[in-house]
């Protein structure tokens, strides 16, 4: 580190508070001695999070350690498809509720795993195809995501979506039969439900640079270069005996693309290697500044869906691991996110049309996001310069195209002209004010145009 930029830190770290006042004035150390994994992992930008099972929440021993030591938290199976749609268009959120809850309270931040996934969806999904279930996909990531608006951190959009072995390829499921495009598609959607929640792609088997890693990276670059919009790679790293030499190095190329890299599901293989690799894992995370956080898959071994694996960083009595005291060493031994982040040029570029200038009353402006046999529309409404204290838009759409829902935004008919009222929160706009609503349909809006009216 030279000079100016050990400075730079140690004032920073001064100015926050985050290091041991011992150490505020140790120029050339970024040393520094939390003592649970939550602030350790803190002190240096990042979180160190745990799946959880909310009905083991009321397990004293278990709260007690989530508690103490992370300040991140995902749903083991509660956010999942068949939890959260167990029939369609019938949503189901206590689990996830009960978590986010939790979480708000403990001061800790939620992933949300996963929107969509080839397994854990429910048996009405499991038997549809083609355009049915690219809509009711779609529809799923729309309502989930919009639900759990500005409470989540990242949302694994997609999971599992490539084949193991050599291919590089896609893996076969009834998702991908629904076209190539239902990865982008999907992220499209979340981004409109939840443009505040940091969008990720999530697998395993990606641990160091191999054929599954590299189609991933292959689809994330291409991804940013058509401005699809993704933030962050989840590697879940679930760990055997070894551990690629090139596990960092494959983060690194991830994060050279420009999104964030999260290990997400971490568990090792109990064994003389354990806990040195959960060690590596935890420096490698450190040594890649858009690393951002780090998630083991449960609390104590016998939460593991491992079994006997014995995988995790505390016991079954709630006692600290040797793998628990080398995450812990390598968290207050690694340097921190720098404070100056890297520039690269925003996730999304801009892809609405221009927004008309202000006039009286107000106007809008649609982007659609389309499939074969569907779309969503993301509707920019701008007041006049004299504001509004309520708005209308109204589309005239093709014939065949029909609106199967909405958001902040209430809908009168669903063919032809479709007009879309305000809801509470968003009608009143000061003058060049934006809001933003949104719907999804059946068939093709190409060509739509807004027409808006203030009141
Ligand atoms: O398989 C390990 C993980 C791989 N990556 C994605 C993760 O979502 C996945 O998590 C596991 C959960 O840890 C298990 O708890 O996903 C499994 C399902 O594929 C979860 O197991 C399921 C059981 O198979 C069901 O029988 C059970 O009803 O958990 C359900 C809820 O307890």
């Amino acid at each position: 580190m030279n000079h100016r930029r050990a400075l730079r830190a140690a004032v920073t770290v001064a100015v926050t508070g985050a290091l041991a006042a011992a150490m505020t004035m140790t120029l050339t150390s970024t040393a520094s001695a939390g003592t649970t994994l939550r602030a350790s992992a803190a002190e240096k930008g990042r979180y160190f999070g745990a799946a959880v099972a909310t009905g083991k929440l009321s397990t004293s021993v278990y709260a007690t350690i989530l508690n103490r030591e992370f300040n991140s938290v995902v749903a083991e199976n509660e956010m999942k498809w068949d939890a959260t749609e167990p029939q369609q268009g019938r949503f189901s959120y206590t689990g996830g509720d009960r978590l986010v809850s939790h979480a708000q309270a403990n001061g800790m931040s939620v992933r949300g795993h996963a929107l969509l996934w080839h397994q854990q969806q429910p048996g009405w999904a499991q038997g549809m195809s083609g355009s049915a279930l690219r809509n009711a996909a779609i529809n799923h990531v729309t309502q989930v995501a919009t639900h759990f608006r500005g409470k989540i951190h990242s949302w694994d959009v997609v999971n599992e979506a490539f084949a193991d072995g050599g291919s590089g390829g896609r893996r076969d499921s009834n998702l991908q039969r629904t076209g190539n495009d239902w990865i982008e598609a999907a992220f499209r959607a979340a981004r409109a439900a939840d443009p505040g929640a940091k969008l990720c792609y999530n697998d395993y088997n990606t641990d160091g640079i191999n054929a599954k890693s590299t189609g991933i990276y292959n689809m994330v670059r291409d991804f940013r270069s058509r401005g699809v919009p993704i933030d962050c790679v989840g590697f879940q790293s679930h760990l055997g005996t070894s551990l690629a030499g090139d596990y960092q190095a494959n983060l690194q190329r991830f994060a050279d693309l420009g999104v964030d890299v999260q290990i997400t599901e971490l568990d090792v293989m109990t064994g003389g290697n354990q806990a040195n690799i959960y060690g590596a894992v935890t420096r490698a995370c450190m040594n890649v500044s858009r690393c951002t956080g780090i998630t083991v898959w449960g609390v104590r071994d016998c939460d593991s869906w491992r079994g006997s694996d014995n995988a995790l960083l505390f016991d079954c009595n709630g006692n600290k691991k040797a793998a628990y005291t080398n995450v812990l060493n390598a968290l207050n031994a690694g340097p921190a996110i720098p404070t100056d982040p890297p520039t690269d040029p925003p996730t999304d570029p801009p892809t609405d049309p221009p927004t008309d200038p202000p006039t009286v009353g107000c106007s809008a402006s649609v982007s659609l996001n389309s499939w074969t046999g569907g779309f969503v529309a993301t509707v920019k409404v701008t007041a006049g310069s004299a504001g509004t204290s309520g708005w209308n838009v109204g589309f005239t759409l093709p014939s065949g195209a029909s609106v199967t829902n909405t958001w902040s935004a209430t809908a009168s008919g669903s063919t032809g002209t479709v007009r879309f009222t305000n809801v509470n929160y968003n009608g009143r706009l000061g003058a060049g004010q934006v809001t933003e609503f949104g719907f999804q349909g059946t068939g093709s809006a190409s060509g739509v145009m807004p027409t808006c009216t203030a009141s």
